[in-house]
């Protein structure tokens, strides 16, 4: 599979400090940072800092240093925001036309602080 990354999206912009975020935690292969139009009342997005279009280019072509980063900062997110708990969060990512992704950079949504609803439509 040859994924295609364009280097201006918005988060590959936000990557090279042309558009500020709110940062919620960066570490050396991940950034964690609020949602611009967030839809519950916590609402983060993780992103590597690799070039990566979605989950399935991500798993297949980051290093094993890259993978587990970021997910060890994510699992840190999730406590600090006080998320860990019994009541829980979702984290959901969209691929493609039929997921209707908007930003071609690989991102984890990490959403909580509010029964979510079902996924189905
Ligand atoms: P998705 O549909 O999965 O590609 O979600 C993209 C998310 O990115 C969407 O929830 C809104 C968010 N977003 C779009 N542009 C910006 C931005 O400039 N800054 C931040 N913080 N979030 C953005």
């Amino acid at each position: 599979m040859a994924w295609s990354y364009d280097p201006q999206n918005i988060f590959a912009r936000i990557l090279r400090g042309e558009i500020p975020n709110k940062t919620v935690a960066e570490s050396a292969h991940t950034l964690v940072f609020h949602d611009i139009a967030p839809h519950a009342p916590v609402h983060v997005l993780a992103i590597p800092k690799g070039a990566y279009v979605n989950f399935d280019h991500f798993a297949a072509e980051a290093s094993e240093a890259e993978i587990v980063d970021f997910h060890r900062t994510v699992a840190g997110v999730i406590a600090d925001l006080g998320l860990s708990g019994s009541d829980g969060y979702r984290a959901i990512t969209n691929a493609g036309a039929h997921g209707m992704q908007e930003v071609p950079h690989y991102h984890l949504h990490i959403l909580g602080g509010r029964v979510l609803g079902r996924l189905v439509e």
